[in-house]
């Protein structure tokens, strides 16, 4: 996935309102937005194609989808018909439930993240020990894109070694959670940023300055 100048904007607000004024605001720097559940179940799922069309960005949605095969088919299905561009996957269910994902991706061209290993403090108790396992999998699996923590470097980069160079990592936690963009760049692709950006008194100097701070 091509994201421009690396950053792509986690977009939690709760209103469709405050969503258009944000991704207004950032509009001439970023051009990747990730649409989770604080947006899609406060405004529908029509939010994704919605900011889409207004912005002509590209849309992941992050779903974290973690249910058995045939559930999540049904959900990569209706969040692909509903435009996204690619669905965040979570790995510990395992491949079958993985692979329906990538299916239903596979059939309407579109994109699959399998998440790794999370950024919070509390993923070290159950992700963290399985991280490497679920990382060995997407390979197996054929899958390019992942996702991985920018507030543990180290796990970022053991993450990094397991998928290989030619992986597409995107990496939460810069900012609000303590990450910092440059180190995060050393070994993702893009780092996704949400409340430094949106809860900024000035969302498009704030990702103006995160933008200029990256060597490209
Ligand atoms: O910059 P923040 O902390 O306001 O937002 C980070 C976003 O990334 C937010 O949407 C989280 O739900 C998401 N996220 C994490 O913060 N940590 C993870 O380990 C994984 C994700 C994520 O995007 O999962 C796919």
């Amino acid at each position: 996935m091509e994201v421009k100048n690396r950053i792509i904007l986690a977009l939690d607000v709760k209103t469709m309102e405050r969503a258009f004024e944000v991704a207004d605001a950032v509009s001439d720097y970023i051009n990747t937005i990730k649409v989770g559940y604080p947006l899609a179940l406060a405004e529908g799922l029509e939010s994704i194609s919605m900011i889409k069309e207004e912005f002509s960005s590209k849309i992941i949605a992050d779903f974290k989808v973690a249910d058995i095969p045939e559930t999540n088919r049904k959900i990569a299905d209706l969040t692909f018909e509903a435009g996204a561009d690619a669905i965040i996957v979570h790995g510990f269910v395992g491949a079958d439930s993985v692979t329906a994902c990538m299916e239903s991706a596979d059939e309407h061209d579109k994109e699959v993240f399998l998440l790794t290993e999370m950024s919070h403090p509390g993923a070290s108790a159950f992700l963290q020990p399985a991280a490497e396992h679920i990382a060995e999998m997407g390979v197996e699996l054929g899958i390019k894109n992942y996702v991985a923590p920018a507030t543990k470097i180290n796990r970022l980069e053991t993450i990094r070694n397991i998928v290989g160079k030619n992986a597409f990592i995107i990496s939460p936690g810069v900012g609000a959670q303590g990450g910092e963009t440059s180190s995060t760049l050393d070994f993702a692709d893009a780092a996704i940023v949400g409340r430094s950006i949106y809860l900024s008194h000035d969302p498009k100097n704030t990702a103006k300055g995160i933008v200029d701070g990256i060597k490209l």
